[in-house]
């Protein structure tokens, strides 16, 4: 976990951690992809990732000592799961989008952009930790992979095709390896945006306008917690250029379009549990079950002002399943669209997913087993996942003291291509030499020895196969492997 400098609203930003686990994706791929091609064996500076890399559709990009995408990430990059028929993120993807008529919807923009696209159009401060190599995927020094679907914002502000537009893509992150994060998954970006100039002359004020468009949105009986004012001067705070008058009604505008779309969830996800229960010769649980919970709380994004996220009770706690706000006109300014105003957000697809199927591993997304993709169709009434047994896990510690140099810390060294040790390096590596059958890592122990001063660290990997069960043999193997890749590659020393 990192540690920030930055002020408080900064430091409740995109990459504070998640308010309920969520688990992984299956990068079963510990070799280059064959939709991975080298142009090049020649390998001047030694490091492991080839000089040239080719993607899908041919596109090849040269890496620099910025480059730190493992292959098992890219090959993710082919699979277009919030695409595939009957998959599970496709089915609520087309969900969500039925809840929004009239809007377009962009589902095959390219993961790899550009610094400016992901970062800079969106006004990340230069020293905003989500630019870590320790956090985000590069190819070079001016190219990543999207850690979000925000990264397409200003491109599609500026095409200016229609008011409303949806986005849905893969992701990538470096980040924790536990039951709630994967390094790759899908987000849904929306936008609505009004023109000032459309109620010039009309007799109507732009609030108005967008009040109208207001009572457009379905209604619905929920109760909604949102304690706190729209715009806050401190904590949320109204841009110079707008009006309370007009953002209220873009923040209701908002929050309705939004609403609406859990509540269609839930409404699916309810039927689906007491379809099942029917099934099974049980009593609907949907006549027991607490109303359904939601709550806004208030957030920061550099890209919009004032900002909200959206939480939802999953399970008893708390869960985060959108970020959202009212976009920086500097933004729309930037796109060439100056006179509009209006709102944006970005949602987790698996969360939403999970929720809907009630599906208890993120990694299960990315099966190609049979046993979990027979069970989802788009012709079919959503239907709750029945998991095909609970596999017994396996459990191994590693004990090691970090090379004296470094901090365990991590998150405030710059952006730059050489840093020290992070905890992210651990996580990913795991992952590189175990694959999907890593459930979680987790750090268990510390100490810094009274003599030396040499910080120890003891990791625990939870191993647990989604559709088998491991044995002590090859997991004993695999884990001495993952222990000589830390030496290796991060310089650790084994206790
Ligand atoms: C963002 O990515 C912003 N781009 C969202 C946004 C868009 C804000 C437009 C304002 C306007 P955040 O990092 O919180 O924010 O991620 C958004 C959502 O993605 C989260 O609410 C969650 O549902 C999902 N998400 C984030 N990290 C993960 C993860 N590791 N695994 C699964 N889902 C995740
Ligand atoms: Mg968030």
């Amino acid at each position: 976990m990192r540690i920030h400098t930055f002020p408080a609203a900064v430091c409740r930003q995109l990459y504070r951690p998640s308010l309920v686990r969520i688990p992984r994706p299956s990068l079963a791929s510990r070799q280059w992809p064959c939709a991975i091609r080298y142009n090049s064996s020649e390998n001047p500076n030694k490091s492991t990732f080839p000089p040239e890399i080719q993607l899908e559709g041919g596109r090849t990009y040269k890496t620099d000592s910025w480059m730190n995408t493992p292959a098992s990430i890219l090959s993710a990059i082919p699979r277009h799961l919030h695409l595939q028929p009957d998959h599970p993120l496709s089915i609520t993807r087309q969900l969500i989008e039925s809840r929004f008529p009239g809007y377009a919807y962009h589902n095959e923009y390219f993961p790899v952009v550009s610094v400016y696209q992901n970062f800079d159009s969106l006004g990340f401060p230069p020293d905003h930790v989500g630019r870590n190599r320790t956090d985000t995927y590069y190819l070079n020094k001016e190219t990543v992979l999207r850690t979000h679907t925000s990264a397409h914002q200003a491109d599609t502000f500026k095409k200016n095709e229609t008011e409303g537009w949806l986005i849905s893509a893969d992701v990538y992150r470096r980040d924790a390896v536990d039951r709630s994060h994967y390094p790759v998954f899908h987000q849904m970006e929306g936008a609505r945006t009004w023109d000032r100039k459309s109620v010039e002359g009309g007799g109507m004020t732009l609030a108005e306008k967008i009040w109208a468009d207001v009572e457009k949105i379905p209604k619905h009986g929920i109760k909604v917690e949102d304690p706190n004012p729209t715009i806050h001067p401190e904590r949320n705070p109204l841009q110079e250029t707008h009006s309370a008058d007009e953002i209220e009604a873009v923040a209701a505008h908002l929050k309705r379009s939004l609403e609406d779309v859990v509540v269609a969830i839930f409404s699916a996800a309810r039927l689906a549990a007491a379809n099942a229960a029917k099934q099974a010769g049980l009593p609907s649980p949907t006549t027991e079950e607490e109303p359904l919970k939601v709550r806004w709380v208030e957030a920061y994004f550099p890209f919009t002002s004032p900002s909200w996220e959206l939480e939802v009770e999953w399970q008893g706690d708390w869960l985060e399943v959108l970020g959202s706000g009212i976009v920086k006109q500097d933004l729309l300014n930037n796109s060439g669209v100056p006179d509009r105003v209006g709102w944006a957000f970005g949602l987790g697809l698996e969360r939403i997913a999970m929720l809907l199927y009630s599906i208890p591993d993120i990694r299960l997304f990315w099966s190609t087993d049979p046993r979990f993709l027979t069970q989802f169709s788009s012709t079919r009434p959503i239907q709750r996942f029945v998991p095909f047994s609970k596999y017994p896990a396996c459990v191994k510690d590693v004990s090691f003291w970090l090379p004296t140099s470094s901090s365990a810390a991590g998150g405030n060294t710059p952006a730059g291509p050489n840093q020290g040790f992070h905890e992210n390096d651990i996580m990913e590596l795991a992952r590189e030499v175990c694959g999907d059958v890593v459930e979680d890592v987790r750090l268990v122990d510390e100490f810094v020895h009274s003599k030396t001063g040499r910080k120890s660290m003891c990791y625990r990997t939870n191993y647990r196969a989604l559709d088998r069960t491991l044995t002590n043999k090859e997991m004993n193997e695999m884990h001495a492997v993952f222990c000589k890749q830390l030496v290796q590659k991060l310089g650790v020393e084994l206790r």
